[in-house]
């Protein structure tokens, strides 16, 4: 198409070759409508901004602890992907509440990501995993409308031989209204979450999130340091051919997952069985794959965490708002994740989490190979 309207002519001072710009154009009056220069790259920052106005309670702020949160993630994405090359693997000395070790890029993502929440003054107060009690802020910020619950830095073991890991985060809106925020602020159902999400620092780092209107994906272009969307509105297969569980634990397993895992690995073209086996041992890493491929992720209760080994409040809850949003489903074998009432921050919980499918095939051998005793105690808001 012609276009007049030369831009720049060759005496223009502009540090370009003059020659090279005798052909750029500017639009006339009569193609305008034609000529539309497009970036066909949305920032997150952009498509959180457009999206604003779905929060019941847009004032800007979730939009800004969102940034806060994804600016943090970029600043651990460099520290992942220097691990190999500085000295910074190895035992930071502590042992957090669950009495594993620390190593120290844990640390420092859980620094980076409570600095990134304590300055944007949005956030009153953090749950993490790297933290014994909750973090609560002062100044400006402890008047923040939201608390975080987070994994800092999950599927830690993987850091050290350079297998991806992640950062989960849940958001809520505090219960209190004015202080500080209490530990009664921190322990919400998962179906009170306003938003969650998580990092992979994968051969590619993406941003996953929802807001409770869809889930979108956003992968971060190193080259202009920014996650731009490149996975919009996912949705999980309702069916899959791919399970993800440490098997190394099979003879802990609880009978119903034993027959379970046994009949997904029958000679059974028609139902396109035996499926696959892929277990990374970082949940964001499996959760993301099944995501996307379709299939489901186990963690279920075993000898060893008769509780199961995962955290619900930063752990399962945010993976189960979503999958849930993205089509899937998500129960600790008996109940939905999203139903259980919390009563501590760093509560386990037996997790059964994918397309659904596959998670109401699990949830049915369950029932029938189980006992009582067998289901999890705690309290559940059934529908
Ligand atoms: P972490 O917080 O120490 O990293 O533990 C959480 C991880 C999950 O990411 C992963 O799915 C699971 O624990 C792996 O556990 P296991 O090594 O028992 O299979």
């Amino acid at each position: 198409m012609r276009t007049s309207a030369v831009i720049a002519s060759s005496d223009t001072k502009i540090g370009v070759n003059p020659i090279e710009w005798k052909n750029v154009y500017l639009p006339t009056k009569s193609n305008r409508s034609m000529y539309r220069p497009r970036r066909n790259v949305v920032t997150l920052g952009e498509f959180i901004i457009d999206r604003q106005a779905d929060f019941p309670f847009a004032k800007g702020e979730l939009s800004s602890l969102l940034s806060d949160i994804s600016i943090a993630a970029k600043i651990v994405n460099n520290e992942v992907n220097k691990a190999g090359l500085v000295n910074i693997l190895g035992e930071a000395g502590a042992e957090n509440i669950q009495g594993e070790s620390q190593k120290k890029l844990d640390v420092f993502a859980n620094d980076q990501f409570l600095a990134a929440l304590a300055s944007g003054g949005e956030c009153a107060g953090v749950a993490s995993e790297e933290n014994d009690e909750i973090i609560l802020f002062d100044g400006p910020s402890s008047q923040g409308k939201y608390i975080v619950a987070m994994d800092p830095l999950d599927g830690s073991s993987n850091i050290d031989v350079n297998v991806s890991v992640g950062t989960i985060f849940s958001i809520y809106r505090r219960k209190t209204k004015n202080g500080p925020a209490t530990v009664e602020d921190f322990l919400q159902y998962g179906s009170d979450q306003v938003a969650a999400g998580y990092i992979v620092y994968g051969s590619s780092t993406m941003l996953v999130y929802t807001t409770g209107n869809g889930v979108n994906g956003f992968t971060l272009d190193t080259s202009i340091g920014e996650f731009c969307l490149s996975h919009p509105n996912m949705r999980i297969p309702g069916g899959g051919n791919i399970y993800s569980v440490n098997q190394g634990n099979f003879v802990h397993f609880p009978e119903g997952v034993k027959k379970y895992i046994k009949s997904l690995q029958i000679d059974d073209k028609a139902n396109k069985k035996p499926y696959s086996l892929r277990y990374i041992g970082s949940l964001v890493s499996d959760f993301h794959r099944n995501l996307i491929k379709g299939g489901i992720y186990i963690y279920p209760t075993t000898l060893a965490s008769p509780k199961g080994k995962l955290r619900l409040m930063y752990e399962c809850n945010p993976m189960a708002m979503l999958v849930e949003q993205a089509g899937g489903k998500a129960t600790d074998g008996f109940n939905d994740i999203l139903e259980i009432k919390p009563t501590d921050i760093h509560q386990r919980c037996p997790l059964y989490v994918g397309s659904s499918s596959m998670v109401d095939e699990a949830m049915q051998f369950l029932k029938e190979y189980s006992n009582e005793n067998m289901e999890p105690q705690y309290e559940v808001n059934k529908k």
